[in-house]
């Protein structure tokens, strides 16, 4: 794909779909080596992981604080996506954040409308997420919707969300009067979805009989800031939320 065509399309749709990113063997050895980090969380990262109702876990996150080696990190820095992530963000950049969405089959949990950089606080938005299909994902096993363009109205407000593995959300009837088209990227295993940080997107349950894997590194330029204020502000209202979760 061409550079020019590429960064129109993000910058127009707030995301782009890359098909093959990753082979068969590669997405087999990030599974094997997500099996290690299960294991690993399990004994003494509880605060990296959340399980659905039946005890599967349905996200795992900030991987790269714990496990420093094996095939999750080098493929977090994967040559072809980096190049990617570069073209997108307009500067070099270096992955920042690893994560694993897994929604399993039948009762993994939905991921509340949102925009990355309410989260991240990165000053003029230097970053992008890279979501990597380890599965098939469609709209009914939890794919991913975009809110095609909604990246233009910059960051807006959210609340807290009450739910696992995504603390803050936009409020649900904000998100039911935008006029923005709703996209459910279809995805093989390998190919890879690339999100601007400000796109509005979200993810329903999985109801279907086939687990929804993604493997998730957000990148941000080499030189990226951040919003220090925003960032505690966030914090607080991410501790707000683990609060609520698990009083309830
Ligand atoms: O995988 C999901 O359902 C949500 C992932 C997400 O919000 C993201 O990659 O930014």
């Amino acid at each position: 794909m061409k550079k020019k065509y590429i960064l129109n399309k993000f910058k127009r749709d707030g995301f782009i779909v890359i098909k093959n990113v990753l082979t068969s063997k590669q997405i087999e050895d990030l599974m094997n080596d997500l099996n290690r980090v299960k294991i690993k969380v399990e004994k003494k990262h509880h605060q990296f992981f959340h399980k659905t109702k039946d005890k599967k876990f349905n996200t795992i996150h900030n991987i790269q604080k714990f496990h420093k080696k094996g095939k999750i990190i080098e493929l977090s820095k994967n040559k072809n996506i980096k190049k990617f992530c570069d073209i997108l963000i307009e500067k070099e950049s270096k992955p920042r954040n690893i994560e694993f969405f897994l929604k399993p089959k039948k009762s993994g949990m939905a991921s509340p409308f949102h925009q990355d950089n309410y989260y991240w606080n990165i000053i003029n938005s230097e970053a992008v997420n890279v979501w990597i299909a380890c599965s098939k994902a469609y709209k009914k096993n939890g794919g991913i919707c975009y809110l095609k363009g909604s990246h233009k109205l910059g960051t807006i407000n959210h609340e807290i969300s009450n739910m696992k593995g995504s603390s803050q959300k936009i409020n649900n009837n904000l998100i039911k009067k935008l006029k923005f088209k709703k996209i459910f990227p279809k995805l093989d295993p390998g190919d890879c979805l690339i999100h601007h940080p400000e796109v509005i997107h979200g993810s329903y349950k999985n109801i279907s009989n086939i687990d929804r894997i993604g493997f998730v590194v957000s990148y941000a330029s080499k030189k990226h800031k951040l919003d220090t204020e925003k960032l505690k502000s966030y914090k607080n209202k991410m501790n707000e939320n683990l609060k609520k979760i698990y009083l309830n």
